[in-house]
């Protein structure tokens, strides 16, 4: 690996400029992942590990980003299970088997990750040609269960809350099995070869305070304490800036924000050694290049001569965002001179 800016500030030892990486970067607002869709199905993508290695690059390539993500999706897990999984254009993920109480546990298959070795053998593909980490990752218990429980995405969750509220013995055993899937899936990725984890609980904003720590936290404690290695894992969650200082009491390598905090007041209550991403309004990737500097550069200026500082956007990027606006996020970045 030549490029390991990445590595070193989830070590919180980047003397250097921050590296840059952008959850969703490969994706749809690239012309060239554009032009693979009209040949392929998002899921024939998924399932493909030569597909899997040129989608991941393609960003790698296009933007030289300081790190790649591996292409896939959090819901290969419930596909795993035996759930049945589907993408419909302009509708998104369907579940076609989704769980509705108690009685549908049984639904959910044993542990078998030999059904995701297709994910395996596209890091191993990857780790021969990248020059940058490669980060690994998977859905939260709490936002991938949301997904079974739905069937779809849901603007309120309404069903997965009733559940989490009037039965919650069981809905803890609807975690603690998508724990079990994702460490037993988060080992096979490491065994594979990949450079960091990143955990994705992307609607943990919908929780309170202490649904968050009774249903979120302890699940996202599970799965840090049980991989086999010790390697760096983000926690990503849509709410970080409410819930950082909760997430930060289970000591992850680094805490993704959302766009809502400030970034230095934050630091102030989380020290080193846990490193921080974040966390640019993906919204500032429509406006102008002037703009789009500014903003770049208030960032850099308020994280400057943080050691643990990773640039990325607050959520994943916008599928119809101009891919000038990342190719001038990326130049700022790494053209700006670092203070430590
Ligand atoms: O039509 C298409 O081409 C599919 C669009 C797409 C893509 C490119 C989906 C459908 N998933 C992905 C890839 C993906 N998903 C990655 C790849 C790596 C990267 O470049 O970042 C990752 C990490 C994910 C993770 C993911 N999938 C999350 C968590 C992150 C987040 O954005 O909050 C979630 C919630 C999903 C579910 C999902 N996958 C796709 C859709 C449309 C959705 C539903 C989103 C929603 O409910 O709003």
């Amino acid at each position: 690996m030549q490029n390991d800016l990445l590595l070193r500030a989830l070590a919180c030892n980047n003397h250097s400029r921050p590296p840059v990486w952008l959850m969703r970067q490969a994706g749809r607002y690239m012309a060239s992942y554009r032009k693979l869709r009209e040949k392929y199905s998002f899921l024939q993508m998924c399932h493909e590990p030569d597909l899997i290695a040129e989608v991941t690059s393609l960003p790698i390539k296009t933007f030289n980003f300081d790190a790649a993500i591996l292409f896939s999706d959090i819901l290969v897990i419930p596909e795993a299970m035996g759930l049945g999984l589907q993408f419909q254009d302009h509708v998104g993920p369907i579940i076609d088997r989704p769980l509705q109480s108690e009685q549908d546990l049984k639904l959910i298959e044993n542990v078998d990750v030999g059904r995701l070795n297709f994910v395996e053998k596209g890091i191993q593909l990857l780790k021969k040609e990248l020059s940058v980490p490669l980060i690994g990752f998977c859905g939260a218990p709490f936002t991938v269960a949301s997904y079974m429980i739905e069937g779809k995405s849901s603007p309120d969750l309404k069903k997965t809350k009733k559940w989490m509220l009037t039965d919650p013995e069981s809905f803890h055993q609807v975690l603690k099995v998508i724990a079990d899937w994702s460490i037993a899936y988060l080992n096979m990725q490491i065994d594979a070869g990949i450079d960091a984890i990143q955990i994705f609980d992307s609607w943990a904003n919908t929780l309170t305070h202490s649904h968050f720590l009774a249903f979120s936290l302890p699940y996202l404690n599970y799965i840090m304490k049980s991989l086999k290695k010790s390697i760096p894992v983000i926690l990503f969650c849509r709410g970080s800036s409410v819930f950082g200082e909760e997430l930060a009491t289970i000591s992850p390598a680094a805490i993704s924000f959302d766009w809502n905090c400030n970034l230095a007041l934050m630091r102030k209550k989380i020290p080193y050694p846990v490193a921080f991403q974040g966390n640019l309004d993906p919204h500032v990737l429509y406006s102008s290049e002037n703009v789009v500097k500014k903003e770049v550069k208030n960032l850099l200026k308020m994280m400057s001569g943080d050691k643990g500082f990773i640039f990325n956007l607050g959520h994943g990027i916008l599928p119809d965002i101009p891919e000038d606006s990342v190719k001038c996020l990326v130049d700022c970045i790494k053209g700006h001179s670092y203070a430590s």
